[in-house]
Protein backbone atom coordinates (compact mmCIF):
# COMPACT_ATOMS: atom_id res chain seq x y z
CA UNK A 1 0.00 0.00 0.00
CA UNK A 2 1.51 3.61 -0.70
CA UNK A 3 1.84 5.91 2.20
CA UNK A 4 -0.05 8.56 2.53
CA UNK A 5 2.51 11.50 1.95
CA UNK A 6 2.12 15.34 1.12
CA UNK A 7 1.10 16.23 -2.17
CA UNK A 8 4.09 17.91 -3.06
CA UNK A 9 6.08 14.84 -2.41
CA UNK A 10 7.29 12.72 -5.12
CA UNK A 11 6.25 9.24 -4.60
CA UNK A 12 8.03 8.05 -8.27
CA UNK A 13 5.44 8.81 -10.46
CA UNK A 14 2.49 8.20 -8.32
CA UNK A 15 0.24 11.23 -8.07
CA UNK A 16 3.34 13.56 -9.16
CA UNK A 17 2.14 14.31 -12.54
CA UNK A 18 -0.97 16.46 -11.14
CA UNK A 19 1.61 18.97 -9.72
CA UNK A 20 3.42 21.97 -11.59
CA UNK A 21 5.63 22.55 -8.68
CA UNK A 22 9.29 21.03 -8.32
CA UNK A 23 9.14 17.61 -6.44
CA UNK A 24 10.58 16.73 -3.06
CA UNK A 25 11.74 13.60 -2.27
CA UNK A 26 12.27 12.35 0.92
CA UNK A 27 14.68 10.06 2.32
CA UNK A 28 15.16 8.00 5.99
CA UNK A 29 18.72 8.47 8.09
CA UNK A 30 19.20 7.25 10.92
CA UNK A 31 21.38 8.03 13.66
CA UNK A 32 22.89 4.54 14.89
CA UNK A 33 23.82 3.38 18.40
CA UNK A 34 27.03 3.90 18.20
CA UNK A 35 26.57 8.35 17.28
CA UNK A 36 23.82 8.77 20.00
CA UNK A 37 26.37 7.21 22.30
CA UNK A 38 28.89 8.99 21.20
CA UNK A 39 27.08 12.59 21.43
CA UNK A 40 27.30 13.11 17.62
CA UNK A 41 23.55 13.53 17.39
CA UNK A 42 23.60 17.58 17.30
CA UNK A 43 26.63 17.20 14.72
CA UNK A 44 25.06 14.92 12.24
CA UNK A 45 21.62 17.20 12.28
CA UNK A 46 23.25 20.42 12.06
CA UNK A 47 25.44 19.34 8.68
CA UNK A 48 22.04 18.16 7.12
CA UNK A 49 19.86 21.64 8.53
CA UNK A 50 22.99 23.75 7.18
CA UNK A 51 22.96 22.10 3.88
CA UNK A 52 19.21 22.67 3.36
CA UNK A 53 17.17 19.81 4.02
CA UNK A 54 14.02 20.08 5.83
CA UNK A 55 13.21 17.43 8.77
CA UNK A 56 9.99 16.36 8.64
CA UNK A 57 10.52 12.98 10.86
CA UNK A 58 12.60 12.45 14.33
CA UNK A 59 12.38 10.39 17.15
CA UNK A 60 14.65 8.17 19.49
CA UNK A 61 13.70 4.55 19.69
CA UNK A 62 14.82 1.65 21.40
CA UNK A 63 14.66 -0.62 18.32
CA UNK A 64 13.26 -4.39 18.68
CA UNK A 65 14.87 -7.06 17.02
CA UNK A 66 11.94 -7.20 14.70
CA UNK A 67 12.52 -4.13 13.18
CA UNK A 68 15.88 -4.20 13.39
CA UNK A 69 16.11 -7.53 10.89
CA UNK A 70 12.91 -6.17 8.86
CA UNK A 71 15.03 -2.76 8.08
CA UNK A 72 17.97 -4.63 7.01
CA UNK A 73 16.08 -7.70 5.57
CA UNK A 74 18.25 -7.52 2.43
CA UNK A 75 21.52 -8.62 4.32
CA UNK A 76 19.98 -11.72 5.99
CA UNK A 77 21.93 -13.91 4.66
CA UNK A 78 25.27 -12.13 5.06
CA UNK A 79 27.90 -13.38 7.20
CA UNK A 80 27.65 -10.00 9.41
CA UNK A 81 23.68 -9.84 9.45
CA UNK A 82 23.49 -11.04 13.63
CA UNK A 83 26.19 -8.49 14.54
CA UNK A 84 24.60 -5.62 12.58
CA UNK A 85 21.05 -6.50 14.39
CA UNK A 86 22.33 -6.92 17.69
CA UNK A 87 24.50 -3.66 17.15
CA UNK A 88 21.21 -2.01 16.11
CA UNK A 89 19.11 -3.03 19.34
CA UNK A 90 21.57 -2.21 21.55
CA UNK A 91 20.79 1.67 22.69
CA UNK A 92 18.86 3.91 21.53
CA UNK A 93 18.80 5.13 17.76
CA UNK A 94 17.51 8.24 16.11
CA UNK A 95 15.39 7.74 13.70
CA UNK A 96 14.41 10.73 11.04
CA UNK A 97 13.07 11.62 7.78
CA UNK A 98 14.76 14.87 6.11
CA UNK A 99 12.85 16.54 2.50
CA UNK A 100 14.61 18.27 0.03
CA UNK A 101 15.25 17.92 -3.96
CA UNK A 102 17.82 15.40 -4.28
CA UNK A 103 18.44 14.72 -0.65
CA UNK A 104 17.99 10.76 -1.15
CA UNK A 105 21.41 10.95 -3.36
CA UNK A 106 22.85 13.36 -1.45
CA UNK A 107 22.39 12.76 2.12
CA UNK A 108 24.56 9.22 0.87
CA UNK A 109 27.05 11.56 -0.26
CA UNK A 110 26.97 13.31 2.79
CA UNK A 111 27.01 10.12 4.56
CA UNK A 112 30.29 8.79 2.59
CA UNK A 113 31.68 5.01 1.90
CA UNK A 114 29.96 1.74 4.01
CA UNK A 115 33.70 1.52 5.19
CA UNK A 116 34.56 4.41 7.26
CA UNK A 117 38.64 3.81 6.51
CA UNK A 118 37.56 4.40 2.52
CA UNK A 119 34.88 7.59 3.31
CA UNK A 120 36.19 11.01 2.20
CA UNK A 121 36.96 13.80 4.87
CA UNK A 122 34.32 15.59 5.30
CA UNK A 123 31.87 13.09 5.12
CA UNK A 124 30.07 12.12 8.02
CA UNK A 125 31.46 8.24 7.96
CA UNK A 126 35.27 9.94 7.08
CA UNK A 127 35.04 12.50 9.77
CA UNK A 128 33.86 10.40 12.95
CA UNK A 129 34.24 6.61 11.87
CA UNK A 130 37.05 4.03 11.97
CA UNK A 131 34.88 0.62 11.51
CA UNK A 132 32.54 -0.86 9.00
CA UNK A 133 30.56 -2.38 11.99
CA UNK A 134 30.40 1.14 13.84
CA UNK A 135 29.25 3.61 10.99
CA UNK A 136 27.49 5.83 12.85
CA UNK A 137 24.34 6.52 10.43
CA UNK A 138 21.91 4.82 8.20
CA UNK A 139 20.82 6.51 4.98
CA UNK A 140 17.92 4.98 2.64
CA UNK A 141 20.14 4.09 -0.87
CA UNK A 142 17.57 4.45 -3.51
CA UNK A 143 13.97 6.27 -3.56
CA UNK A 144 11.98 2.49 -3.72
CA UNK A 145 14.24 1.73 -0.25
CA UNK A 146 13.59 5.48 1.17
CA UNK A 147 9.45 4.96 0.48
CA UNK A 148 10.00 1.82 2.00
CA UNK A 149 11.94 2.43 4.79
CA UNK A 150 9.89 5.86 6.05
CA UNK A 151 6.78 3.53 6.07
CA UNK A 152 8.67 0.84 8.15
CA UNK A 153 9.92 3.39 10.50
CA UNK A 154 7.41 6.41 10.81
CA UNK A 155 3.17 5.99 11.03
CA UNK A 156 1.73 8.84 8.52
CA UNK A 157 0.64 11.08 11.93
CA UNK A 158 4.46 11.31 12.79
CA UNK A 159 5.59 13.13 9.77
CA UNK A 160 4.74 16.86 9.51
CA UNK A 161 4.58 18.70 6.37
CA UNK A 162 5.54 22.45 6.51
CA UNK A 163 8.05 25.03 4.43
CA UNK A 164 11.12 26.48 5.83
CA UNK A 165 10.99 30.21 5.50
CA UNK A 166 14.78 29.71 4.32
CA UNK A 167 13.47 28.35 1.25
CA UNK A 168 13.22 31.37 -0.79
CA UNK A 169 17.18 31.89 -0.04
CA UNK A 170 17.93 28.08 -0.95
CA UNK A 171 16.22 27.19 -3.74
CA UNK A 172 15.96 29.37 -6.87
P1 LIG B 1 23.47 1.38 5.85
O1 LIG B 1 22.47 0.47 5.14
O2 LIG B 1 23.60 1.06 7.30
O3 LIG B 1 23.16 2.82 5.56
O4 LIG B 1 24.93 1.13 5.24
P2 LIG B 1 25.34 1.03 3.72
O5 LIG B 1 24.13 1.17 2.84
O6 LIG B 1 26.47 1.97 3.49
O7 LIG B 1 25.90 -0.46 3.64
P3 LIG B 1 25.10 -1.83 3.44
O8 LIG B 1 25.80 -2.59 2.38
O9 LIG B 1 23.63 -1.59 3.29
O10 LIG B 1 25.38 -2.56 4.82
C1 LIG B 1 24.57 -2.34 5.95
C2 LIG B 1 25.43 -2.27 7.17
O11 LIG B 1 25.97 -3.56 7.42
C3 LIG B 1 27.26 -3.45 7.98
N1 LIG B 1 28.20 -4.19 7.14
N2 LIG B 1 29.16 -4.91 7.63
N3 LIG B 1 31.37 -6.63 7.92
C4 LIG B 1 30.96 -6.30 6.70
O12 LIG B 1 31.50 -6.69 5.69
C5 LIG B 1 29.81 -5.42 6.58
N4 LIG B 1 29.26 -5.02 5.45
C6 LIG B 1 28.22 -4.22 5.80
C7 LIG B 1 27.65 -1.99 8.01
O13 LIG B 1 27.43 -1.49 9.32
C8 LIG B 1 26.67 -1.36 7.04
O14 LIG B 1 26.38 -0.03 7.38
MG1 LIG C 1 22.37 0.05 3.11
Amino acid sequence: MVPKVPEHVNLNGVGFDQFEEKSLERTFLAIKPDGVQRGLVGEIISRFEAKGFALVGLKLVQVSRELAESHYDVHRERPFFADLVNFIISGPLLAMVWEGDGVIASARKMIGATNPLNAEPGTIRGDFAVSIGRNIIHGSDAPETAQKEISLWFKDEELVSWESTAKAWLVE
